[in-house]
């Protein structure tokens, strides 16, 4: 079987200057692309939301970032507007190699968001990666990126899930932490057997 490098969202908009900057999110750009060729295959993903997006707090009148909602799915941070499809801030960092296997993107249906590079927030919307690692002999998967509490956190959780071997290189991850995220997913990751390491 095979293991795989699975990257996410190191864009710009979560990148310092960026609209949901994470701090020192651009510093794991290069260790990340160091670790590049020691796997099989090489995953990117791409938060892509459209204009408007039920996550943004622009899309609901009286709230503001970081407040929270309830969606039909459950409830939702709401976040300043961010990686809107084909604007700079959706792009890879400059410096991220972009020599992957696969880029996938989530987060494009206006009524749901996508932390997880497997499901949509309703934890039950496919993206499809589930079945290209599967058709690819793939078993093992280290994750990286941004940000760690929480598109890191909802891949490695259902990832783990499906029965993947999952380890989280956290020194590759940088986080948002609002109220307590941080801790909580490093506790709900080792609940769900993932393997934390680089901490
Ligand atoms: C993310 C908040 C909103 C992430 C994406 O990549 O962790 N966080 N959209
Ligand atoms: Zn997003």
């Amino acid at each position: 079987m095979a293991n795989a490098l699975v990257v996410i969202d190191v864009q710009n908009d979560f990148c310092p200057g960026g609209a949901l900057a994470v701090a020192g999110g651009d510093e794991i750009v290069q260790p990340i692309n160091a670790m590049m060729d020691g796997f099989d295959a090489v995953i990117l993903t791409q938060d892509w939301h459209p204009a408007g997006h039920s996550s943004f707090a622009s899309s609901h009148p009286g709230k503001g970032p970081y407040e929270m909602i309830e969606m039909p799915y459950g409830p939702q941070v709401l976040w300043p507007d961010h990686c809107i499809q084909g604007t700079g801030g959706a792009a890879f960092h400059a410096g991220l190699r972009v020599d992957a296997d696969l880029i996938i993107r989530k987060g494009f249906n206006s009524a749901i968001d996508s932390y997880s590079a497997f499901f949509e927030n309703d934890h039950t919307t496919p993206t499809g990666l589930e079945g290209y690692l599967r058709t690819r002999g793939i078993d093992t998967l280290t994750l990286v990126g941004l940000a760690t509490d929480f598109c890191v956190n909802f891949s490695a959780v259902d990832a783990a899930r499906l029965g993947f071997k999952v380890t989280v290189d956290l020194a590759a991850c940088r986080g948002i932490d609002l109220d307590g995220s941080m801790a909580a997913a490093l506790d709900g990751m080792k609940a769900a057997g993932v393997t934390l390491t680089g901490g």
